[in-house]
């Protein structure tokens, strides 16, 4: 009986405000009837294919004649469409929408329909819409109150960021002022006190003794690699043949550091030291400094020709610089008293200092200016950030995140800060897995008042997923919002 009367109330609230069941207001002009003005009929066209014309009393009669379901938007006759839902008006609260398939199914939708009209039919579900919009309200009032909170440290943080921001720009406007006159200073000694040069020769005593030492290094260089490689032997057996089942944690430990020693390391080749190449080199060198422009002299270092990251290469660019540098030329030039010198080079101290002075500018200017560009998110928020770094064990292992540095899951690195985007901070290139990728993470960050860390999932190997508080995130919530995450207390209804 209770089916009928409040079918009924339905039926005839629509009738009296002459509105189609489950049409949204702003809707309801598609619903108007078409009337011949000869017999009075009324008919109305499916809204997709105008083509297919209805008699008006088939909207809503339970059949399914649109193939767009657009004729039966008050009843569950059409299959499912993803954008057609029937329109709950809630009074009281905020109106609801409801896929038609859930339309009188025994189930009370009241998230959606607190009025219980998705249940006309069925009659199971009375009216809550006061009860639980007072809930609702209740929601609200906690929630804005912790957001309003979490926006306050967020602006904050913000204002502290572009604090931040002005003092950096102060001090590369400040640095650039610097440059400007150390330049016209070291312009000036360069034009009046540019003239003592000395004549600097190869030193054959020297390069003897340096073959010396070269000689010993490769002999030391033996020997070392061939404890390593006694040692990784040893290790690597014991990788392979230990028995994990003991639970001996000191052995799983080692087993386990020594996997990512081994996985992580650059495969260096150790090779001896070519002590001819090394003379010849630095007597090519020698001969190429002494036709060189004072402006070259200041920038030494350009060691193009020595690319390949061997241990020999590196011994090279070391000696290159040796016979560049002038501490290391006196050591030459104490050695070998009686030389005769090719190696041209400036004198003047005060020259030397404003030089260095300049490339120390230079270098800090830089640092700066690309600071000032990088991306710190919206509002620049991320850079007054740049320092902080959360922790928390979660489960086996303690995490680490360093919010634009790393992420650390104890030792081990899982990734290096790379960019921000759609509230994740994202961290590439960790330390490699054993016989697996290198380690990565994604930060989700989600809107509270403090940082915290609070679930760590590690859906693919060694792909990390974490879910971060922090106020970073927050904003102020529409109702809409609201309701996407508000829960009935059904105990209270
Ligand atoms: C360690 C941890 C794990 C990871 C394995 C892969 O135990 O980093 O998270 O899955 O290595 O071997």
């Amino acid at each position: 009986m209770r089916v009928h009367t409040l079918s009924l109330i339905f039926y005839l609230e629509c009738i009296v405000s002459s509105s189609i069941l489950g049409v949204d207001p702003s809707k309801q002009h598609l619903y108007q009837p078409n009337i011949n003005q000869e017999t009075g009929e009324k008919s109305w066209s499916c809204l997709s294919d105008p083509t297919i014309i209805l008699s008006y009393s088939q909207i809503n009669d339970n059949y399914c004649d649109c193939p767009d379901g657009s004729d039966e938007p008050g009843t569950n006759s059409c299959s499912y469409k993803l954008d057609q839902k029937f329109y709950c008006k809630n009074t009281n609260h905020i109106p609801g929408y409801i896929e038609n398939y859930k339309l009188n199914d025994g189930v009370c939708d009241y998230d959606v329909c607190c009025d219980g009209s998705d249940e006309y039919l069925t009659s199971k579900c009375p009216d809550k819409c006061s009860e639980i919009h007072q809930q609702f309200v209740k929601y609200k009032e906690d929630v804005s109150r912790d957001v309003e909170k979490s926006l306050a440290i967020k602006n904050q943080i913000i204002e502290n960021s572009s604090k931040i921001k002005i003092e950096i720009s102060e001090k590369l406007n400040n640095l650039k002022h610097q440059l400007k006159t150390r330049r016209e200073e070291s312009e000036l000694y360069i034009d009046d006190e540019v003239e003592n040069v000395e004549q600097v020769d190869e030193e054959a005593d020297s390069l003897s003794e340096i073959s010396r030492y070269i000689s010993s290094m490769n002999s030391k260089i033996n020997s070392q690699q061939q404890t390593i490689n006694r040692l990784e032997s040893i290790l690597t057996k014991l990788v392979g043949n230990y028995n994990p089942n003991f639970n001996d944690l000191a052995v799983k430990e080692s087993v386990n550091q020594f996997q990512e020693y081994f996985s992580n390391k650059i495969d260096l080749a150790v090779q001896e030291i070519d002590i001819q190449n090394v003379l010849q080199q630095m007597k090519e060198k020698t001969r190429e400094n002494s036709g060189t422009s004072n402006e070259a002299k200041f920038n030494e270092g350009n060691l193009n020709d020595f690319v390949e990251p061997t241990f020999g290469n590196m011994i090279l660019f070391y000696l290159n610089k040796f016979t560049h540098n002038d501490v290391e030329a006196e050591v030459i030039k104490a050695s070998s008293p009686s030389s005769t010198r090719s190696k041209t080079k400036i004198s003047n101290s005060n020259i030397e200092g404003l030089e260095k002075e300049i490339k120390a500018l230079e270098f800090e200017i830089n640092l700066y200016e690309n600071d000032l560009q990088a991306d710190f998110g919206p509002d620049d928020i991320l850079r007054s950030l740049q320092s902080v770094s959360i922790t928390n064990k979660i489960g086996e292992y303690s995490y680490k995140i360093g919010l634009l540095d790393s992420i650390y899951q104890g030792n081990v690195l899982i990734g290096k800060y790379s960019h921000f985007d759609d509230n994740k901070l994202h961290f590439r290139n960790g330390d490699k897995c054993w016989n697996g990728p290198y380690r990565s993470g994604v930060v989700e960050l989600i809107c509270g008042s403090n940082h915290k860390l609070i679930s760590v999932s590690e859906p693919e190997k060694c792909e990390y997923s974490f879910e971060l508080i922090s106020p970073i995130v927050c904003q102020e919530y529409s109702d809409e919002d609201l309701l996407a995450n508000f829960e009935i207390n059904y105990d209270d209804l």
